[in-house]
């Protein structure tokens, strides 16, 4: 596929996406949108991704947020529409039937940790600063922030970063448990690819069902969220890797997963 803003390269099951305005600080206009849409449909549909990885080109910025030159004009069904589209755009990320990983290499800021939220890790840079600072050019967020971090982080700190626009470093990110590791920025890139080859390698339905259990659980009663895990576990059974991973153990053996 061929992409104006964003590289892709997959290699080994993983499929990376790089977001590549670094003159903009990687921040997000309706084009670059449009391409991170098509890209996730790309890694929906090649059976040969397994894992994705999401991160930005430089080393200085992740996403610095929705473009604000594009932004500043807009009339409110205009933005709408680009709300619309960003909410999808990231529901396909959080929904998509394969692990994805944000190697966050910077900032983060606004439609940056709005992103970054819709993946299912977060892996930090040490310079990666993370924030919902809208309320500082008098909007709040509009692709899930409002949602995702009071989830992610509770509703007291999403209120003091969402209403109070200040931002946090990558130790503080992982403290309050909006990021999963932190490294040194030479590290990162390397560390989300050994993971990703590590989920690329393991059972890819039994992710799926964990993914989708998790997923649309969180927010059903106890009860039926119990019943969902029920029928996403008892799906594995149908699996030819649920067999081999069974086999294996009793025959004291590495298990060979053909991710079906
Ligand atoms: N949009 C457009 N351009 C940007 C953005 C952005 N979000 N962020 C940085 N840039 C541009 C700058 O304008 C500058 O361009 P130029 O060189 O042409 O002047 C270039 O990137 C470099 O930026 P700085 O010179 O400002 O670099 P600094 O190191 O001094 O500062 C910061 C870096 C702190 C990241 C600073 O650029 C900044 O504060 N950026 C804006 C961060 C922000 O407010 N993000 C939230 C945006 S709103 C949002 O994301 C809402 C999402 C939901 C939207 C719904 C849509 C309708």
């Amino acid at each position: 596929m061929e992409f104006t803003d964003l590289l892709f390269a997959v290699e080994g099951g993983v499929a990376t996406i790089t977001i590549n305005r670094p003159k903009a600080l990687n921040a997000l206009n309706s084009a670059v949108m449009g391409e991170i849409n098509a890209a996730i449909t790309q890694c929906k549909k090649d059976d040969a991704i397994r894992a994705v990885i999401i991160t930005g080109a430089g080393e200085k910025s992740f996403v610095a947020g929705a473009d604000i030159s594009q932004m500043a004009t807009l009339r409110p069904q205009q933005a709408m529409a680009f709300m619309e589209f960003g909410i999808e755009t990231f529901r396909m990320i959080e929904t998509l039937p394969k692990p994805v990983i944000a190697a966050v290499n910077g900032f983060a800021l606004g439609g940056g940790t709005e992103l970054a939220m819709s993946c299912d890790f977060r892996f930090a840079s040490e310079n990666a600063r993370f924030g919902q600072p809208e309320i500082l050019i008098g909007l709040i967020p509009g692709w899930g922030g409002t949602q995702r971090l009071a989830r992610l982080i509770g509703m007291g700190r999403a209120k003091e970063l969402i209403m109070g626009g200040d931002q946090v470093n990558a130790q503080r990110a992982y403290e309050i448990g909006l990021v999963n590791k932190v490294f040194p920025l030479d590290q990162l890139l390397p560390e989300a690819k050994k993971f990703a080859a590590k989920l690329a390698n393991l059972p890819g339905f039994a992710l799926k069902m964990a993914k989708d259990a998790i997923n649309f659980g969180y927010d059903l009663s106890l009860d039926n969220a119990m019943r969902l895990e029920t029928e996403c576990c008892s799906q594995c059974f149908s699996t030819d890797d649920q067999k081999e991973g069974m086999k294996a153990f009793l025959e004291k053996r590495k298990p060979v997963f053909k991710g079906c």
